[in-house]
């Protein structure tokens, strides 16, 4: 009798433990970036990011742009610090790879090409991405340029000034 009493509190802990896994395993992993504008800019907005099956589900709202595309990376620190926006670096890039389009095999991870605003100055982005990770990006930062990516010219695309710059930190799942 005592001996099965035992082997139940031992179920009953095995079980515990295993939910608890699937708990963790199920949880979705989100990241977030509050993006506001550089010096002498109006750029400010939200860009989240969740993962999907097969990605990550990126989505942004912006707002206070100039109409058309405007280029939107991920770039290696997350460092908004400086005026224009250049403490943030270069594009988060860690596997060494040249400047691309965000559908294109071979990329930087933080080529998510453009954004485009509307006559308004408004844009929103929804896209699921095969190159980033969550994990990866946190601690690093998004950046928001002036012109459009070219998506061709190397390091950046040529998109000019930095308009808007935001740290990427977790956010609740
Ligand atoms: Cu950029
Ligand atoms: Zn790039």
């Amino acid at each position: 009798m005592k001996y099965i009493f035992y082997s139940q509190i031992k179920l009953i802990r095995v079980l515990f433990i295993v939910c608890l896994t699937v708990i963790a395993v199920d949880a979705k992993a989100k990241a977030i970036s509050v993006l506001y504008p550089t010096t002498g800019n109006d750029v400010k907005g939200v860009v989240q990011f969740t993962e999907v099956p097969g990605g990550v589900l990126i989505t942004a709202q912006l707002s206070g742009l100039s109409p058309g595309k405007h280029g939107f990376h991920i770039h290696e620190y997350g460092d908004c610090s400086g005026a224009d926006g250049k403490t943030a670096g270069g594009h988060f890039n860690p596997h060494g790879k040249h400047h691309s389009g965000p559908n294109k095999p071979e990329r930087h991870v933080g080529d998510l090409g453009n954004i485009l605003a509307d006559k308004e100055g408004n844009a929103t982005y929804t896209r699921v991405d095969t190159h980033v990770t969550i994990e990866s990006i946190i601690g690093k930062s998004l950046i928001v340029h002036a012109k459009e990516d070219d998506l061709t010219s190397q390091p950046t695309g040529a998109a000019g000034p930095r308009v808007a710059c935001g740290v990427i930190g977790i956010a609740k799942e």
